[in-house]
């Protein structure tokens, strides 16, 4: 730890930084922790300071290097400080395969169904008064017509992979665990999800995550984390 120096991890209230900052209380890494408040629901002009897209989560290297992308900064903490691989699983099923494959699912393919919902739910609540019946209409009909099925599929998946396990990686939570709570938190306080009950690996996994000591501190240290705001 000493020779790497401290990471800052610049974290935005409710948002996907908050995964970021359960995975460094979870590895027990010494870092800083710069909390930024959302304006009118997006990022305040500091974080342009340290990245030009101006996301959240943003980790910095003592050496100045800005990491992005959570699964991308997170896949960087597990190879610096999980030197013993406790957090990879135990290599028969859960193996390095396993790990990218279903950390892409759910950063890339989950994430990208569940920005259409919250894209949609900010649409309705932005219109006019007249306009959101249109509009709420318009949604109705496309999670029938494809949300709810899509949204259905992923988490009996999940559901699936997590049958005699505890975490997605095994018996401790590993990266696709990491990036799954946000975009899960989403679509269960979004109200995304039709029949929550039918995925009860999924709501243990949640609240099993949710009951990790590491969990409490990063929302002791964070500045808020409710995925049911409209926010990006
Ligand atoms: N794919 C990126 C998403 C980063 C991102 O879009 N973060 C949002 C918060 S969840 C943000 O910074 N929003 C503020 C804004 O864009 O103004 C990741 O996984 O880290």
């Amino acid at each position: 730890m000493s020779t790497l120096g401290k990471p800052t991890l610049h974290y935005l209230n409710d948002s996907a930084s908050h995964r970021v900052l359960w995975a460094l209380e979870e590895l027990g890494v010494e870092y800083n922790l710069v909390l930024h408040q959302r304006i009118k629901g997006r990022s305040p002009p500091e974080l342009f300071k340290t990245h030009p897209l101006g996301k959240s989560p943003q980790l910095v290297l003592a050496t100045g290097r800005v990491l992005i992308e959570s699964s991308n900064v997170i896949k960087y903490l597990l190879d610096t400080y999980d030197t013993e691989g406790k957090f990879r699983g135990d290599g028969v099923r859960n193996d390095a395969i396993r790990e990218d494959e279903l950390s892409d699912l759910v950063s890339s393919s989950m994430n990208g169904i569940m920005g259409t919902g919250v894209i949609f739910l900010a649409l309705a609540h932005a219109s006019p008064f007249f306009a959101r019946p249109i509009m709420n209409g318009i949604w109705k009909g496309l999670r029938s017509a494809f949300f709810d099925a899509e949204v259905e599929k992923f988490l009996s998946y999940l559901d699936d992979q997590l049958k005699g396990q505890e975490f997605l990686m095994g018996a401790l939570p590993g990266r696709p665990d990491f990036l799954l709570t946000f975009v899960y938190d989403n679509f269960e306080q979004r109200k995304l999800i039709k029949t929550p009950s039918n995925y009860p690996l999924v709501q243990e996994w949640s609240k099993r995550c949710k009951a990790r000591p590491a969990w409490q501190r990063s929302m002791e240290k964070g500045n808020g984390y409710d995925c049911s705001t409209l926010g990006f």
